[in-house]
C-alpha cells in the first residue's frame, strides 16, 4: 500500500483563479528579437518571451491571501501598521530581533557591507553571489571562496554542495587575522553553484569555528525554506522537523541575515536586513534612511510589506516546498533520461546545464552558456540566464576574466506559476538544442559594462 502511494502522481497544492496570456513568436520574429538584445536574454522584452525561466526573482504568483494582504496597506510614512506585522514575520519564523526593510536583498547588502565591511578586509564565504560580492567589494573588501570543492564539480553527487570547508575557513582567518574578517557570509540554498545546500551540521560546525575566533555569521536567507526542504529530506535526524522548525534553527545559528524576499517570500518586490547585534541595527536603521527610505518602510510601499508578511508563513509550508522543489525536480529529472549534462543534484529553484559539457567544442572565452541561452530561446521563446564566465566578471585587481569551474545556463523556476507542461515543453526544447549542439556558435562580447556585466552586455556571434 505505501509503495502504491510512493507512486502516485502529485499536484501542485493551488488552483488557478486568474491566468495572464502569453505570447507566442515565430522563429523569424525571435531572430530578430534576440539580434536586437544583443544574445543577452536579460535585454528580450518578456513580450517576445514564451516560458519565462530568467529567473525566480520577484517573478512569484502572489496567493489570494497576499493580494488580500494588498488592500490593506497602511501607506503611513511613518510606523505603518504593515511594519509591525512584518516585524512579527520575522521574529516568528526566523527568529532575528532586529529589521530593517530595504526595496530588495542587494540593498540590505549594501547597508551591512557599509556597516561590516572596513578597507583591506576579507569576508570568506560559500561561493559568491553577484550583487553580495561586489557590495563587499565596493566597500573595500575581498571576498573568499570557502565552499567545498565539490560544489564547483557539477557531476558531484555530495547532497550538501552547500557546506563549507572547514579548512579552507580556518587557513582564511589565520592567514588574514580574525579582525580582518568582517563576517562569514554562509548563503542557505546557494544560488551560483546550482542551488544547493548547506548542512545543519556543517552550520553548527562553522558556528563554533567562528565562535572561537569573535567572528560573526551573516546569512544570505534568499532562499532558506529551500535549503530546509533539503535537510528534511537528506539529513539524518530532522526528516521529523517541519520546514519551519528547519528555518528558525537555521537562522538561529547566525548573527544577521540579507534577504530578497523577492525569492522564497513570494512577493513581488522587498526585502531586509534582520540583524540580532542592537549596535548594529542603530548604524542600518540610520543607513537606510539615507539610501532607502524611513526605517519603517525601507523602500516598500505598505501593502509591500503586508504581502510579504503573508508569503514568509507561506513559504514554510510543507505542500508548498515540496511541490515548489518537487517541479525543478521533476524538470530536472526529465533532462537527465534525455541524456543531457545537468549540475547534479538537482538543486532547489532551478535546472542549471552544463554549457561546458553541452557544449565541449567552444572555449570558456567564446561564453558557452551565453551563446546556449540564445539558442534556447531561438528554438522555442523559452528564456534562461547565463551563469558562467559572464557573471563571474572580472577580478578588480588584475582585470582579468575570472574563469569559473561552472559554466551554466540556469533554467529558473518561478513559484507557482507553470505546470508541469510547461516543463514538458522546456525539456523538448533543450532535447532538441541537444540534438544539433554541435552547431552552436560562440559569441564576443561587444559591450561590456563596468559593474554586474551580465545584465547589459551585448554580444555577437563569432565567425
Ligand atoms: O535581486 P535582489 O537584490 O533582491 O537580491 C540579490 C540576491 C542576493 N542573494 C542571492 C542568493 C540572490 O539570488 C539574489 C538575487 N538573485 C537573483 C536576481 C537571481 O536571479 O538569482
Amino acid at each position: 500500500m505505501e509503495e502504491r502511494v510512493k507512486k502516485r502522481s502529485w499536484a501542485e497544492p493551488f488552483k488557478i483563479k486568474m491566468v495572464e496570456l502569453v505570447h507566442m513568436t515565430t522563429l523569424e520574429e525571435r531572430r530578430a528579437a534576440l539580434q536586437e538584445a544583443g544574445y543577452n536574454t536579460f535585454l528580450l522584452k518578456s513580450k517576445d518571451v514564451y516560458i519565462d525561466l530568467l529567473t525566480d526573482s520577484g517573478t512569484s504568483a502572489m496567493s489570494d491571501r497576499q493580494w488580500a494582504g494588498m488592500m490593506v496597506g497602511d501607506e503611513a510614512y511613518a510606523g505603518s501598521e504593515n511594519y509591525y506585522h512584518l516585524e512579527e514575520a520575522v521574529r516568528t519564523y526566523y527568529g532575528y530581533k532586529y529589521l530593517v526593510p530595504t526595496h530588495q536583498g542587494r540593498a540590505a547588502e549594501h547597508i551591512i557591507s557599509k556597516i561590516l565591511v572596513k578597507p583591506g578586509d576579507v569576508i570568506p564565504g560559500n561561493m559568491y553571489f553577484t550583487t553580495t560580492r561586489l557590495h563587499q567589494e565596493l566597500a573595500g573588501g575581498t571576498f573568499v571562496d570557502v565552499i567545498i570543492d565539490e560544489a564547483h564539480d557539477p557531476d558531484s553527487e555530495h547532497p550538501f554542495k552547500g557546506d563549507i570547508d572547514l579548512q579552507k575557513l580556518e587557513t582564511v582567518i589565520k592567514k588574514y587575522g580574525a579582525d580582518k574578517i568582517s563576517y562569514v557570509c554562509v548563503a542557505t540554498a546557494v544560488n551560483m553553484a546550482g542551488g544547493q545546500p548547506i548542512s545543519l551540521t556543517n552550520l553548527k560546525a562553522v558556528r563554533s569555528l567562528t565562535q572561537k575566533y569573535g567572528i560573526r555569521i551573516i546569512h544570505d536567507m534568499t532562499r532558506v525554506a529551500e535549503n530546509a526542504y533539503f535537510i528534511k529530506e537528506r539529513e539524518p535526524g530532522y526528516g521529523d522537523k517541519s520546514i519551519q522548525e528547519i528555518v528558525k534553527e537555521i537562522c538561529s545559528l547566525t548573527d544577521g541575515a540579507t534577504m530578497s524576499a523577492k525569492k522564497d517570500a513570494l512577493v513581488n518586490i522587498g526585502g531586509f536586513l534582520a540583524i540580532n547585534d542592537w549596535e548594529v541595527f542603530e548604524e542600518a536603521r540610520n543607513l537606510v534612511v539615507v539610501y532607502e527610505g524611513l526605517h519603517t518602510y525601507g523602500g516598500l510601499a505598505g501593502r509591500d510589506m503586508e504581502a510579504m508578511a503573508i508569503g514568509i508563513a507561506e513559504s514554510v509550508n510543507w505542500d508548498h516546498i515540496k511541490a515548489r522543489v518537487g517541479q525543478v525536480i521533476y524538470l530536472g529529472n526529465k533532462l537527465l533520461d534525455m541524456g543531457v549534462p545537468i549540475v547534479k543534484p538537482i538543486g532547489s529553484h532551478g535546472v542549471f546545464l552544463n554549457a561546458k559539457k553541452f557544449l565541449p567544442h567552444l572555449k570558456q572565452d567564446a561564453f558557452p552558456a551565453q551563446a546556449l541561452a540564445a539558442e534556447i530561446y531561438l528554438d522555442s521563446g523559452v528564456r534562461s540566464m547565463e551563469r558562467g564566465i559572464v557573471s563571474a566578471g572580472r577580478n578588480k585587481e588584475t582585470g582579468d576574466h575570472y574563469y569559473p569551474k561552472l559554466e551554466l545556463v540556469r533554467l529558473t523556476i518561478p513559484r507557482r506559476v507553470y505546470t508541469q507542461a510547461h516543463m514538458d515543453v522546456v525539456a523538448e526544447s533543450i532535447e532538441e538544442v541537444y540534438s544539433k549542439r554541435e552547431k552552436v556558435q560562440g559569441l564576443k562580447m561587444v559591450y561590456e559594462p563596468k559593474y554586474l556585466r551580465f545584465f547589459q552586455a551585448r554580444f555577437e556571434p563569432l565567425g
